[in-house]
């Protein structure tokens, strides 16, 4: 019986000790689990959270990307002469899959990249040029690079997979047709290979070139965050919002011409609109004359084309998806056009 007391008391003792444990220490561990903590976006602001941070202030695997460098950088490659006097343009393309992207405030995705940023590179070829990617695949998934436009069977990257780990496969092929055409990654899923962000623009200009104008990329595309295959933003060039907290700055009277690419997954269509302004606009800008002159155009998966024009008066004009929805979560942006430095002032000054 005095055994069976103290065996009871030693349990008892032993039970309100580990109580003692859960009330008194476990608290402090929970407390530490929800005190919040606190990081710099890259927009400046200051964010508080209590869960799980991957800052990317901290995270070596951080992509970095500037959609105003973005915007106006064409990567003509490395140029050489072939002896039968070919432009030979040579690009070396890396895709990986690690990065990490604040796409809004607090807000971070893992996005797979060509040459670490979402989009890839701009490529840039002249009509006739022989065009030659020496990519390399660092992802941990099999990836490729199929252009479109026009090129041999084994140069599609569809069917010759590159492995990960450090694979590797040379594209090779004439550049053409004249226009604008999306890259991207032709590995199933595709659509997730897409979403990811590995997709990018390839321009091939006429022999002849274009008029001189301020020449931009804008790819549309949307991201889903929560991989329910819908997307949460939307974005001229990945970032939301972007080109309406940092508008871009143009001038009256210059020639604006924008090479627009929708990559957007999930949604059938995307669209872009102009305020104060029409432009011409050049479907998959293989054609030298415009189609239309209108201010609004609809694209489809991998649609594109080029924009033309020009501002008369200066000013703030928005730009943006007329599907309402997606220029709320992102799509939209400012043209801020200044005074023509090289041109007088016609004395009218409106809206004074
Ligand atoms: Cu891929």
């Amino acid at each position: 019986m005095k055994k069976l007391r103290s065996g009871t008391m030693a349990s008892m003792i032993a039970i309100i000790a580990i109580v003692g444990i859960f009330y008194f220490v476990l608290p402090n561990i929970t407390s530490a689990q929800v005190e919040e903590k606190s990081f710099v976006t890259h927009s400046g602001a200051i964010i508080k959270t209590s869960g799980d941070i991957l800052d990317p202030l901290y995270t070596s695997a951080t992509m970095e990307f500037d959609p105003m460098k973005y915007l106006r950088e064409f990567n003509y490659g490395r140029v050489s002469q072939l002896p039968d006097g070919t432009t030979l343009r040579e690009f070396t393309i890396i895709a990986e899959d690690d990065k990490v992207m604040e796409v809004s405030p607090g807000v971070f995705f893992n996005v797979w990249t060509f040459n670490g940023t979402v989009p890839g590179p701009t490529i840039r070829a002249t009509e006739g040029d022989l065009v030659r990617i020496n990519f390399i695949n660092n992802g941990s998934k099999s990836h490729t690079m199929h252009f479109h436009g026009i090129h041999p069977a084994e140069m599609d990257g569809v069917f010759e997979i590159v492995g990960p780990g450090g694979g590797k496969f040379t594209y090779e092929f004439e550049a053409g047709p004249v226009g604008v055409h999306p890259y991207h990654c032709h590995v199933m899923p595709l659509e997730e290979h897409i979403a990811r962000g590995l997709y990018g623009v390839y321009i091939v200009d006429p022999k002849e070139g274009r008029p001189a104008a301020d020449e931009m990329v804008m790819v549309l595309n949307g991201l889903d965050t929560d991989f329910d295959t819908e997307n949460n933003f939307y974005a001229a060039n990945t970032i939301p919002f972007y080109y309406q907290h940092h508008p871009i700055q143009i001038n009256t009277d210059e020639l604006i011409r924008v090479y627009v690419v929708n990559m957007a997954e999930f949604d059938p269509i995307n669209n872009l609109h102009l305020h104060g302004n029409l432009y011409y606009y050049y479907p998959t800008g293989t054609d030298t004359v415009p189609s239309t002159y209108t201010d609004m155009i609809t694209l489809s998966q991998t649609e594109r084309g080029i924009m033309e024009f020009e501002y008369d008066y200066p000013g703030k004009y928005l730009f943006h998806a007329h599907k309402v929805e997606f220029s709320e979560k992102g799509w939209v942006g400012i043209f801020l056009v200044k005074d023509n430095p090289d041109q007088k002032s016609e004395g009218i000054e409106y809206g004074t």
